[in-house]
């Protein structure tokens, strides 16, 4: 992963070895306008896998306009919706609700979020990072044996355990959730990568819940070590939030776990989330 660059006023500074980058000096308002911005935007994603952009000042119609550069938008079936933008998620983080898996967010849709576009307002003062680790990096670091064990194998992704009438999030948030079904999908456990065409992994300990067609003691395993390997450390990134900062994550590419280590302040954050093509 190269070094930080500075191409004109725009710095890029990698996180680690392996994934993330902060960007600094970008103005995406005005990177909507030019002919090169979403080029530009584009290849920063799905070269870093997640983005965390600095400084940015967008209204929800502007948010939406960036998520729009990378495709239709995702409306969340069951998390809380702004009413007059419903594609636009409201994360108001609080002790109640902030312990979350490792996750790329809604796998359990046919068609899966690509990129999800999380904007904060208020971050508290210590604490409240969000942690990503790659799955590309977790499948390139099995070995041959192993990546030819899991090719063609497809796993169920459920939306039951997290936002079903007895999910963990059922609890914390008003909205009335019964109006959805609850939303059960296959996909592969390896797929390519849709713009850059690297082999990841796609099963999260979130929303997978089975392998398909295998005995369930054995499925129960091999999900809990893919689920392990894949949180490595030599995985992750850890990005820190500012207020204004617009972190952008390819759901392809990497998995996120917000950290819960936070007691002051209000953690307030907008979400834009974009549909992808089905895992393939
Ligand atoms: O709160 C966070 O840092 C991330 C929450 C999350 O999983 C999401 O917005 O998709
Ligand atoms: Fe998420």
């Amino acid at each position: 992963m190269a070094l930080i660059e500075v191409v004109d006023d725009l710095k890029v500074t990698p996180i680690t070895g392996v994934v993330g980058a902060y960007i600094e000096g970008a103005d995406l308002v005005q990177w909507l306008e030019d002919t090169a911005g979403p080029d530009r935007l584009r290849e920063l994603l799905f070269t870093y896998g997640v983005i965390a952009i600095r400084d940015q000042s967008l209204s929800p119609v502007q948010h939406k306009a960036i998520g729009e550069i990378f495709g239709p938008l995702h409306t969340h079936p069951f998390a809380v919706n702004m009413p007059e933008h419903p594609e636009i998620l409201v994360l108001e983080t609080t002790k109640m609700n902030k312990v979350l898996k490792w996750h790329a967010d809604a796998s359990f849709e046919a068609a899966p979020p690509l990129a999800s576009f999380l904007y904060a307002f208020e971050v508290p003062p210590v604490g409240g990072d969000t942690l990503f680790t790659s799955a590309q990096a977790a499948y390139e670091g099995l070995s041959p044996e192993w990546q030819q064990r899991l090719e063609g194998l497809r796993a169920v992704h459920s939306s039951t355990a997290t936002f079903g009438p007895k999910g963990t999030y059922k609890r914390h948030w008003d909205k009335p959730r019964h109006e959805h079904d609850d939303v059960e999908n296959f996909h592969p456990i390896v797929h390519t990568h849709p713009y850059n065409g690297r082999r990841g992994l796609y099963v999260n300990s979130q929303f997978t819940v089975a392998i398909e067609g295998m005995d369930p003691a054995e499925s129960q395993w091999l999900l809990e070590f893919l689920w392990d390997h894949i949180a490595s450390i030599q995985f992750q990134c850890r990005v820190n939030w500012e207020p204004g900062t617009l972190t952008i994550w390819d759901n392809r590419a990497v998995q996120h776990a917000a950290v819960p280590d936070w007691s002051e302040g209000r953690r307030f954050m907008q979400r834009v989330t974009v549909i992808g093509p089905p895992i393939e």
